[in-house]
């Protein structure tokens, strides 16, 4: 599938979920300039048509991070400028209205991981691959990724990628807790969307609570986090939508908890 100027994001819908396929192939989705503006709109409209994301990577990787081609031109201010924006984007994504779902095989590579970190949930194949060779290239993280990728997998994991070149795969990854799932090679864009499948069909306040309330609180002290919890929980408790589905379940009409591997 080739790339054409217009389309470096193809976008999809398969019933409630929207589909966002980085569409750079050839230059192995390099995130480039053009590239996150389309996630960005992408985003958006997810948001307001849509009840989860998936986002994955066309061709044989699920990208090779930021476009360095672009990257070499760029003043310091510009690479304060461009930084920012990559903020403001992935912040969008992670505390959006909507779970973000992200489906990765071969390169997950420096600002490729560092997108993946942004969401929720990360499904690797086994021919996934992360490593963060800014070190090599003589720049450093700049997507959020010493915020997100170092609470994942911890400051030291992080630190030894970062010196060191080092690329782990995906056992190892799933491991360090920088994917949730590993499947078949061939299988993580599937996965993925069975799981945005289900998170789409729980109740909207719920999700919106689980992306925006959990990771504030596990920022917050725990005397802090416990009080804003009580908050949350009884908001949610109390919408239309969570009495129903209690009632459901008393009348004995929602589904049981499901045995692990059912
Ligand atoms: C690129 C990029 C890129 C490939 N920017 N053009 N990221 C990196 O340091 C990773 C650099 N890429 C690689 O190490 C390899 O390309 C891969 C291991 C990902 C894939 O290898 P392979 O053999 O499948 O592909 P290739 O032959 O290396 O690349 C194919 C083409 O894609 C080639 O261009 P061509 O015109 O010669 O065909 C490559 O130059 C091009 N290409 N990766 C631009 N990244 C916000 S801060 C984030 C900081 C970072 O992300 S640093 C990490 C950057």
């Amino acid at each position: 599938m080739g790339e054409t100027a217009e389309t470096p994001l193809r976008v999809e819908t398969d019933g409630d979920v929207a589909i966002l396929t980085l569409n750079r192939p050839q230059k192995r989705n390099a995130l480039s300039d053009t590239l996150i503006e389309a996630l960005a709109d992408a985003v958006e409209a997810a948001q307001r048509n849509s009840r989860a994301v998936v986002i994955c990577g066309a061709g044989e990787h699920f990208s090779a991070g930021l476009d360095l081609a672009e990257h070499a031109e760029r003043s310091p201010i510009e690479g304060v400028h461009h930084s920012r924006r990559w903020h403001a984007v992935f912040e969008k994504l992670e505390h959006g209205a909507i779970p973000v779902f992200s489906a990765l095989h071969g390169a997950v590579v420096g600002g490729g991981l560092e997108l993946a970190a942004a969401t929720h949930v990360r499904v690797a194949d086994e021919s996934a691959f992360f490593a963060l060779p800014e070190g090599t290239r003589g720049i450093f993280v700049g997507g959020g990724g010493s915020v997100r990728v170092a609470r994942l997998m911890g400051v030291a994991r992080m630190t030894d990628m970062m010196l060191t070149g080092r690329s782990v795969g995906a056992a190892q990854a799933e491991a360090w807790n920088l994917c949730q799932y590993v499947v078949p090679e061939g299988e993580a864009r599937a996965k993925a969307v069975e799981l945005a499948k289900k998170a789409a069909g729980n109740a909207e306040m719920s999700n919106y609570a689980i992306l925006n309330a959990l990771p504030r609180i596990a920022d917050m002290a725990r005397g802090d986090g416990l009080f804003v919890e009580s908050f949350v929980s009884a908001m949610t408790a109390t919408s239309p939508e969570a009495e129903e589905r209690l009632r459901a379940f008393l009348d004995k009409r929602a589904a049981k908890v499901a045995r692990p591997g059912q």
